[in-house]
């Protein structure tokens, strides 16, 4: 066992002397910290001195970085001649221990087209529960929106889902599923069809930051790249997973830095700019259309909201934090001013717009309330042909509990 230890002791200390890596902390951290305030900067430009603190101390958007980096740059002595031939190409030989860095020297870049004020500076499905927009751009009516929330006769969902999980196969959107991330590999297989039946066609799946940290976002991302699938994954990076901060779901340079990893092509966009976001999506469908490719898109945001209902996002971050964005980056107004820039917008229009969007929702909502509730047979149907014994078992039981306690029962739910 001495022995051993005593061999092992020296193996290491030759590999030591062979590791590139240096301890020589001092000059990587000015370097993070030269960056990191850069970056916060850009966001902090227009506050008062004294406000920029929360900003520049946030962890939002800055990985960590750690002195092993140095070692790609020392280590790029290749053997041309030297060559391993792998199904997937040639790779080439080094005598350099060299390990590939965590983050790459520069942050991805973030495209966008309008600049805060709303001013052009450049020319140029599967769903999760923040993208109604999509629905009600295909053309869902605010009616049957409100029918799913008030879980009516009307609902497609007959009542099932929790609110604002909608779907409807005439829009080809798939049903919001609750399970973060469940929808990215299924959007693989759907598009993956759709290539098999040579469609002019591709999925899209949205995710938020949080569905990234599940694994069914690798395997997702993992499997498009090896099938080809002509699938598009945008991804909501809003900083925050209910109360989980970035910072503590991924060290890596957000999210856009995952694709190449699996062989797909990626884009970090403002998710801020309505026209950057329109570009990017546009051109992603039709590389993924054209060349059969998946694409990953990353927006950079902020959840200016709480998560849900039942979050007080106050609890886990400064109020100013949440202001700030919600004052100065907010994506709405960049895209009126550059409306009411080439004069398409006015405080006019948009107030007949907001009135007339308002009237309409309430009115939805008084027609929602007024229809029936589905009936609790529906709970148990629309899987099987014919219901299995324990679905059978579990509908009497729960008749039976109604009969005992109707009181804790909603009458409105015909038996
Ligand atoms: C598989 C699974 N794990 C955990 C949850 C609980 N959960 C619901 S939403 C959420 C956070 C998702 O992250 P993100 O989409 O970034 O959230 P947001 O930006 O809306 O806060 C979690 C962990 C869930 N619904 N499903
Ligand atoms: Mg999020």
């Amino acid at each position: 066992m001495h022995q051993w230890m005593r061999k092992s002791g020296t193996i290491v200390n030759h590999f030591k002397s062979l590791l590139l890596v240096t301890n020589n902390l001092s000059s990587w951290r000015s370097y993070s910290f030269v960056k990191r305030s850069q970056f916060a900067a850009s966001f902090a430009h227009n506050l008062p001195v004294a406000d920029r603190d929360f900003i520049n101390s946030s962890t939002h958007f800055c990985p960590r970085r750690f002195e092993s980096v140095k070692s790609e740059k020392m280590a790029n002595n290749v053997d041309d001649n030297q060559a391993l031939e792998l199904p997937e190409g040639k790779v080439k030989f080094t005598p350099k221990l060299r390990f590939i860095s965590e983050t790459a020297d520069e942050r991805e870049c973030c495209y966008r087209v309008l600049d805060e004020n709303g001013n052009q500076i450049s020319s140029s499905n599967y769903v999760e529960y923040r993208e109604a927009g999509v629905l009600l751009w295909r053309g869902f009516t605010i009616q049957e929106f409100a029918n799913q929330c008030f879980s009516n006769k009307a609902d497609y969902g007959k009542g099932r889902q929790m609110p604002i999980h909608y779907g409807s196969n005439k829009h080809n959107y798939v049903t919001v599923a609750s399970t973060v991330a469940t929808q990215l590999p299924q959007a693989v297989g759907a598009a993956y069809s759709l290539k098999m039946e040579k469609q002019d066609a591709c999925a899209i799946a949205y995710v938020g930051d949080g569905g990234t940290s599940e694994g069914d976002f690798h395997a997702a991302l993992n499997f498009a790249a090896v099938t080809d699938a002509p699938v598009i994954f945008f991804c909501r990076n809003n900083g925050w997973a209910i109360s989980t901060p970035t910072s503590d779901q991924f060290r890596s340079d957000g999210v856009v830095v995952k694709g190449r990893a699996y062989g797909v092509r990626s884009i970090r966009v403002d998710g801020n700019d309505a026209l950057a976001v329109y570009s990017a999506v546009h051109a992603a469908r039709d590389m993924a259309i054209r060349e059969q490719r998946p694409i990953l898109i990353e927006a950079l945001t902020y959840r200016v909201g709480h998560h849900s209902t039942s979050d007080d996002s106050t609890k886990y971050r400064p109020v100013k934090e949440i202001e700030w964005w919600k004052m100065e980056q907010d994506p709405v107004t960049r895209f009126r001013n550059w409306m009411e820039n080439n004069s398409w917008w006015s405080d006019k229009a948009e107030s007949e717009a907001r009135n007339s969007a308002r009237k309409q929702i309430l009115h939805a909502i008084q027609e929602a309330e007024k229809v029936d509730k589905p009936p609790v047979a529906d709970i148990f149907t629309d899987v099987y042909d014919s219901p299995p014994s324990h679905l059978c078992e579990q509908e009497k039981l729960l008749r039976e509990a109604i009969k005992r306690h109707p009181q804790d029962y909603p009458s409105d739910v015909p038996l």
